[in-house]
């Protein structure tokens, strides 16, 4: 039992909170494989090839708004090894393109007149870098990880690749992920950075949006190794190990997981995904569903995670016009789910055990208009619940299932209406008539607190 109190007490960094927030923003692939229609480069494009005749960052930054997300995410370099800004340590960059122009620079300076933050993909894995496979390497990627630290204003996230292929000489590097760390808490401590398997946020296993059935921030060190361990091992950590265990597991921060951990860490995970099939742009490709996007973003940054959402230039600079009307129908589709929440008056049921608190949520309207109920806990004290259900009240005292769930965390969107079905599931006299509706904490790991509740 002490144990599930220590992991009830697993806590964010005032980084990671400040991610939390952000919930939704955007990924911007681009680079010499925008031209060349592939999706990972060898390194041996000509620079030349690189050339965005009406390159325009506020046009970007402009579409992302319009879907409501609050960052971008440029691919600074990735696995080819350009650098969209000229750095002084090669010459395969912008320098010695026709476009010539700092794309790095021109996408920060757009971030910050539009009132979004800026943040960079760096790829590890550099497939035209000489040193790459030897000890020099690491120097290298340090230099340019500096330039990019020290000369673009506030970054609010470095994300790495894990990716490690071979380089032009055939061989494999070893990363030192504690020195590039090490950097970006000196020269910018307020970013959050991601990885595989931490130190701040780490990868939710897939690239396709799809979920797992509890996403726990709280999640074993074994899994996190780069992290902050924050309690001691798990009571079955002698009787078995967990050096299996990799991001696409389902279980990850689940109890029969952290059991057997020599310690756990609060590393939350983050959706990335691309609005079409690939990373960069191609002409065929279309963007996914308005429904597949709202969708995923119910499922994570509704189910304690934020969202990474890609979206490519084209070979001109500017976002694909299918992709910006996509944008502009989720952020519409956003603000008519989650931008006017309806009145309720909330009240904790007295007397109720503290791991298993009951919540009453007084309607104004019917509880037929009620299409999601949001969830939050404070995190800040740590993630806590591991179930609940919501019932409503029928009259006559019937208790109406409408929804169970497991982890709460930063944030769960529980839907009881889908936007897209045909009938309102919620129909029927009862339904009309009925204004309470009940949400029970149904199991945690140590006394609930709640941030918020709210019906829209
Ligand atoms: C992967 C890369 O290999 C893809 O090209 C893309 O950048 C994605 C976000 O990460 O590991």
């Amino acid at each position: 039992m002490d144990f599930l109190k220590e992991a009830a007490r697993v806590r964010p960094s005032e980084n990671q909170k400040n991610w939390f927030d952000m919930e939704f923003y955007a990924f911007v692939h681009f680079g010499p494989n925008t031209f060349t229609d592939r999706e990972w480069g060898d390194g041996t494009e000509d620079e030349k090839i690189f050339n965005p005749q009406k390159l325009d960052c506020d046009q970007w930054v402009e579409a992302v708004k319009a879907a409501g997300m609050k960052g971008l995410v440029l691919t600074a370099k990735h696995h080819d090894g350009f650098c969209l800004w000229p750095s002084k340590y090669t010459e395969h960059s912008v320098k010695n393109s026709p476009c010539k122009r700092d794309v790095v620079r021109e996408a920060a300076d757009a971030c910050r007149r539009g009132g979004i933050k800026f943040g960079f993909y760096l790829s590890p894995w550099d497939r035209n870098s000489e040193y790459y496979g030897t000890p020099a390497y690491n120097d290298y990627f340090c230099n340019q990880l500096t330039e990019l630290l020290t000369e673009y204003g506030e970054i609010f996230y470095v994300w790495f690749d894990n990716a490690c292929g071979e380089g032009p000489q055939g061989k494999r590097q070893e990363y030192d992920f504690p020195r590039y760390i090490e950097l970006i808490r000196r020269y910018q401590p307020q970013a959050v950075i991601f990885n595989d398997f931490g130190p701040d946020i780490r990868w939710c296993g897939n690239e396709a949006g799809t979920p797992r059935h509890s996403e726990w921030a709280v999640v074993p060190s074994e899994l996190c190794h780069l992290g902050q361990v924050q309690t001691g091992p798990g009571p079955m950590a002698d009787r078995g190990s967990l050096v299996h265990m990799y991001n696409t597991d389902q279980e990850l921060g689940t109890l029969p997981n952290i059991l057997y951990s020599r310690g756990l860490v609060f590393a939350p995970s983050e959706f990335d995904m691309s609005i079409r099939p690939g990373w960069f742009w191609h002409k065929e490709e279309e963007p996914h569903s308005l429904r597949r996007l709202f969708d995923t973003y119910l499922t994570s940054v509704g189910a304690n995670a934020c969202l990474n959402l890609n979206v490519p230039p084209d070979r001109d600079g500017l976002l694909d016009e299918r992709d910006v009307r996509r944008l502009a129908q989720l952020g519409k589709l956003l603000r008519e789910s989650f931008g006017k929440e309806l009145p309720a008056v909330v009240s904790r049921e007295p007397g109720c055990p503290e791991t298993q608190p009951v919540y009453t949520i007084d309607l104004d309207v019917p509880l037929a208009e009620v299409k999601y109920v949001v969830l939050q806990e404070d995190i800040a004290q740590g993630q806590r619940v591991e179930s609940f259900k919501i019932t409503g009240d029928f009259p006559g005292g019937e208790n109406y299932p409408l929804y169970q769930g497991t982890c709460i965390g930063h944030k769960k969107i529980c839907q009881l209406q889908d936007p897209f079905a045909e009938q309102n599931p919620l129909i029927g006299t009862a339904a009309e008539q009925a204004r309470r509706i009940h949400v029970r904490i149904t199991g945690a790991r140590d006394t609930v607190f709640l941030r918020e509740i709210k019906v829209y």
